[in-house]
């Protein structure tokens, strides 16, 4: 936890201005859906400038002409030009050797006097995954070392979709390396997770017919309902446990506008709006200290509190609980014993009052450690019927898919463990690394996660040493 001044100045609040980063397929596919979803094609006022990186040409080129991203916004770098095919540590050794292309064209796009960057990932990948480590790394030297000047870093990383063993192992590293370097001042200020496969089954759940419709036309397949495309995720994948390319871009199209969504939601309170009232003043180096490290959004957009129709208490309370049992981006479970809560309630004025902060407390009092810390938020509008929205944002929860996550990376060391030089070149081959970082980097997992594993359940395999 970080415990910053409660109030900041005018000035701090004036300068308050962010720079989004996408970093490989994914990270630019959001950014670039974002711009593209926009009303006016910009991001919000507070977003200074924006960059989509890749060590892949032939990405640069499609998200360039699917988002229409003009050239300046994109940049190609590193030696291999199609890509690192997952081997994260080619990832993170490409952003440093270019450190100057990458810095020259973030100067060109106006980065310096930004008070924070935004950089959004797979954390799956390889370009992303090394890449957003390495990054945040040279931005801290480069401010905080160097000009003495703090600022804040956001990675925005999505988890795979189930059974993408080998991308839950990258995952697990890129999490771990973050949250490593921070102890140095030079990780992520927060690392908020979005997870694909708890996006899919909320859109699955949420939008039936309509995603039914999607992907039976996507895929060319027959599906008879809802239940039966849950039952096709865990068969899409192959033998070697890998997603089939088409059924995941059908997927990917399915989950990101989700993923923006919940993006929106934060950044909105720091975005100046006409008939809007923010209390108390909210930026986004707010979210950064007053949360743990590792955050999961919930996101319950349109609640249908009606003051006058019962009891107020229970309504509330209702909808904490639907926000972080229906609508978490990463799988929370029923008890996340969450270390520290943000939360943004934004509506009319009638409902989206500090009044109210009793009850909210009362009812995230389960869903919380003891002593962890509530943050409010309040956002009114002025207009007429707004729509009422709660964003939660958990600190370090425990979440119960993390631990899918971990066995299937686990399984994956063990598979390619063995006495042999052979067996074990596997990890420098494909990932870059050697075994022990990666089998150091579940064990960090283990220990910040494992509150749902208990031994005999199949979560307590461990990698053999
Ligand atoms: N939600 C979402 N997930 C995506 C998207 N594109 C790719 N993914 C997921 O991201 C992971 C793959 O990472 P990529 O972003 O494609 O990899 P990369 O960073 O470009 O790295 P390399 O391709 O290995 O060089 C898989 O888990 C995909 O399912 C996207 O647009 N949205
Ligand atoms: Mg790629």
């Amino acid at each position: 936890m970080q415990n910053g001044p409660t109030r900041i100045g005018e000035e701090e609040t004036k300068a308050a201005e962010v720079f989004a980063i996408g970093v490989g397929e994914c990270g630019s596919n959001i950014v670039g859906s974002y711009l593209k979803s926009s009303a006016d094609k910009k991001l919000p006022s507070r977003v200074r400038g924006y960059l989509l990186m890749n060590t892949d040409r032939a990405d640069i080129t499609k998200v360039r002409s699917k988002y229409g991203i003009p050239k300046e916004h994109t940049l190609l770098y590193g030696a291999s030009e199609i890509g690192v095919g997952g081997r994260f540590m080619d990832g993170y050794n490409a952003v440093l050797e270019s450190k100057d292309i990458i810095f020259d064209q973030l100067g060109n796009l106006g980065f310096e006097g930004v008070s924070g960057f935004c950089v959004f990932t797979s954390l799956g990948g390889g370009t992303g995954c090394g890449g957003t480590p390495a990054i945040i790394e040279l931005l801290k030297q480069r401010f905080q070392e160097e000009e003495g000047r703090r600022i804040f870093v956001y990675v925005i990383g999505i988890l795979p979709f189930e059974g993408q063993s080998s991308e839950a192992l990258n995952s697990i590293w890129a999490v771990s390396r973050l949250l490593r370097a921070q102890l140095q001042e030079r990780g992520a200020d927060l690392t908020i997770l979005l997870s694909n496969r708890t996006m899919l089954k909320r859109i699955l759940q949420s939008r039936g017919a309509d995603s039914v419709d999607y992907l039976q036309r996507e895929l060319n397949v027959d599906i008879a309902d809802i239940g039966s495309i849950e039952k096709m995720v865990p068969s899409t994948l192959d033998e070697g446990g890998e997603l089939e390319a088409r059924t995941e871009q059908a997927f990917v199209e399915l989950v990101n506008p989700l993923a923006l969504d919940v993006v929106e939601a934060m950044l909105s309170p720091g975005v100046y709006e006409a008939h809007k009232d923010v209390f108390p003043t909210t930026d986004l180096a707010d979210y950064a200290r007053k949360l743990d490290p590792v955050v999961v959004p919930a996101l319950y957009k349109d609640v249908g509190l009606i003051p006058d129709a019962g009891s107020m208490p229970q309504q509330l309370k209702a909808m904490i609980d639907y926000a972080i049992r229906e609508a978490s981006y990463a799988d929370v479970g029923d008890e996340p014993n969450a270390e520290s809560v943000y939360y943004v309630l934004s509506g009319p004025r009638h409902i989206s009052k500090a009044e109210y902060g009793m009850h909210l407390k009362e009812a995230l009092d389960k869903f919380i450690a003891p002593g962890a810390a509530i943050t409010p938020c309040y956002v009114q509008y002025l207009t007429k019927d707004p729509p009422t929205d709660l964003l939660l944002l958990l600190g370090l929860p425990k979440i119960p898919e993390l631990v899918q996550i971990i066995n299937e990376a686990t399984q994956l060391v063990n598979l390619h463990s063995g006495a042999s030089p052979l067996k074990q070149s596997w990890f420098m081959r494909s990932k870059g690394v050697q075994r022990k970082e990666l089998v150091d980097a579940i064990a960090d997992f283990r220990e910040l996660f494992s509150y749902y594993m208990t031994p005999g359940t199949g979560g307590d395999q461990q990698p053999g040493m």
